[in-house]
């Protein structure tokens, strides 16, 4: 059984494949060929090589076999940034079982969402999230869907031991990863509507991304690289991220967060190289280290990303962290846009890079749906051989967002200059970037709609000088506004077991919304009267 997905045409799929982009193999390679006494992770005290992570993997994939799981099952995975991670990911892949994994900050809200999507038959979690402190949430998912029948934990008291499976040899293992042109394990879309939606990718897709990526950040067996993201993340996952590492033959770090001073440490101590960042962490990093700069001396590269980078921030990356800054436009959907290692300065700084494939197909569209001239704005659409042609079925949501000739409409406004390098100006669609963790506005209006007191709601982003943008919440009181409190409805708003980032940062109440002339809330509106209030509180 294998996973359906929309394919590339087959016309494509030859060029991919006589161009080399598409080579036909497992990803499972990128650890399998690595050399088997080198250092492919250190986390915490432990340290792993790459004939590790081949066993562990080989012994978790035989474990999960023993269980009775086959090719076409479904994972739910969710772990924090642990060796385990990759040892999990490689050992479903062996078997041709498909995860998803969920962001450790997600919680029942986006889990359950998850499994109604993909009907998994294991969840791989952490006994470090409190969902599955106890079997609670275990025995309600189990309610949701019968068919869910195993569960293995990071570390726990209740639940299989996710560490024995991994320690059990399993010599007569047959693995059977998915075909290289099927769906190898889901991304997560930052999502614009009231579900989220999941990213089919391929082997021969995700494999070609990582390869380019590593060859455009030039990752060698040398490479350290400090993986401080959330490791299920697109970004640390392979441009070139962990998986980039692997196929380079480097060597991962892993950080439990990006919290500045806990990855200064670890910098020092590792000598990490590389390291992949959001803006709102960069701000931090760069004012640690006024005090801690010796502690960076071993880091030559700094990648940012996920969000927009101010300018003026970049600038001064090279003298603040003593290294390197590269900007990449990425999208879990596919396109990955870097800027180049030889580039000039001014490049660097002031735009987010260009395609790292030739056979990525850019254009900036206008209203009108034609192509603007360069150095004009419009939305940032795309195909290419590692760019999906749809979401894991969705159709209406695919009719809005993929043409008819299978470009990808991004959402994304950025303009794009004569030599082809793209500057992200704003964004088309129904969105909020809090610092690179992306909020679908509609999930949680939908969410405040259930509250019997509001009548109307609209999320907006609104600016903040660490996060870029954090979220405003306009609420039509059904009733009586003064009975509507923000502590009350953040806390309304947890109950339905929402991810902590997706909680309003800031609520509004006003009697009515301003309204489009096609009747949808004027969000243009909203967002410019949440800044000149927060203008206002500013002069006050
Ligand atoms: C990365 O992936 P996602 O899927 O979390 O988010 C994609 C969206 C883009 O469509 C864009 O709206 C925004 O995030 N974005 C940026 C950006 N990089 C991503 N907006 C402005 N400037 C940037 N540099 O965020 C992602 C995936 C792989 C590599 C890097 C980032």
């Amino acid at each position: 059984m294998t996973i359906e997905f929309t394919a590339w045409p087959n016309e494509f799929a030859e060029i991919y494949r006589q161009k080399g982009y598409w080579t036909d193999r497992p990803l499972t390679d990128l650890i399998d060929h690595a050399p088997k006494e080198s250092v492919a992770i250190l986390c915490g005290e432990r340290q792993f090589t790459y004939a590790d992570l081949c066993q562990k993997s080989q012994n978790l994939a035989g474990y999960l076999h023993r269980l009775g799981l086959k090719k076409g099952d479904t994972a739910l995975v969710q772990l924090p940034n642990v060796a385990e991670f990759y040892v999990v990911f490689f050992a479903l892949i062996r078997l041709g079982i498909v995860p998803v994994n969920a962001l450790f900050s997600h919680n029942e809200n986006e889990l359950s969402a998850y499994v109604k999507q993909i009907q998994p038959s294991i969840v791989i979690a952490s006994q470090q999230h409190k969902l599955f402190e106890n079997d609670q949430y275990w025995l309600k998912l189990q309610q949701q869907d019968p068919s869910l029948k195993h569960i293995l934990l990071a570390e726990g008291s209740w639940g299989a031991s996710l560490v024995e499976a991994m320690a059990i040899s399993s010599p007569n293992l047959v693995e059977h990863p998915n075909a290289a042109d099927q769906v190898a394990f889901f991304q997560l879309s930052g999502g614009s509507t009231g579900t989220p939606k999941l990213i089919p990718r391929t082997h021969n897709d995700y494999f070609f991304s990582i390869r380019r990526s590593v060859e455009i950040c030039e990752f060698s067996s040398s490479t350290v690289y400090l993986c401080a993201l959330p490791c299920a993340h697109n970004f640390p996952m392979s441009s070139p991220g962990a998986f980039g590492v692997f196929h380079a033959g480097g060597c991962l770090v892993m950080a439990p967060n990006p919290e500045a001073n806990v990855c200064f440490d670890l910098i020092e101590r590792h000598q990490v190289k590389v390291v992949a960042l959001v803006p709102p962490a960069l701000a931090l990093w760069m004012q640690v280290a006024v005090d801690r700069k010796p502690s960076l001396a071993s880091l030559s590269l700094v990648q940012v990303g996920g969000a927009k980078l101010s300018e003026s921030i970049a600038r001064q990356v090279p003298e603040k962290l003593g290294c390197q800054l590269q900007q990449i436009l990425g999208m879990a959907e596919g396109l990955v846009n870097y800027t180049r290692l030889d580039d000039d300065f001014e490049s660097i700084v002031k735009t987010q890079g260009y395609p790292m494939c030739s056979m990525d197909e850019v254009k900036v569209i206008g209203v009108n749906g034609q192509q603007v001239a360069p150095g004009e704005e419009g939305e940032l659409v795309t195909r290419g051989p590692y760019t999906i042609r749809g979401y894991y079925k969705a159709p209406e949501h695919n009719a809005k967002v993929f043409d008819s000739e299978g470009f990808y409409h991004t959402g994304d406004l950025v303009s794009q200059n004569e030599k082809g390098y793209l500057t992200v100006v704003g964004r088309d669609k129904d969105q909020i970037n809090r610092g690179g963790e992306k909020i679908a506005a509609e999930e949680i209006e939908n969410l405040l709609l259930k509250h019997e007191h509001i009548l109307h709601s609209a999320l907006v982003a609104m600016p903040d000088q660490v996060m870029g943008e954090k979220i405003c919440a306009f609420v039509v009181p059904r009733y009586n506004s003064s009975k509507l409190k923000s502590v009350q409805l953040r806390k309304y708003l947890r109950g339905f077991g929402i991810a902590d980032y997706k909680v309003p940062d800031r609520f509004e109440f006003i009697d009515a919304l301003p309204i489009t002339p096609v009747g949808k809330p004027n969000k243009v509106v909203l967002r410019e009267v949440i800044r000149q209030r927060l203008q206002l509180n500013n002069v006050s």
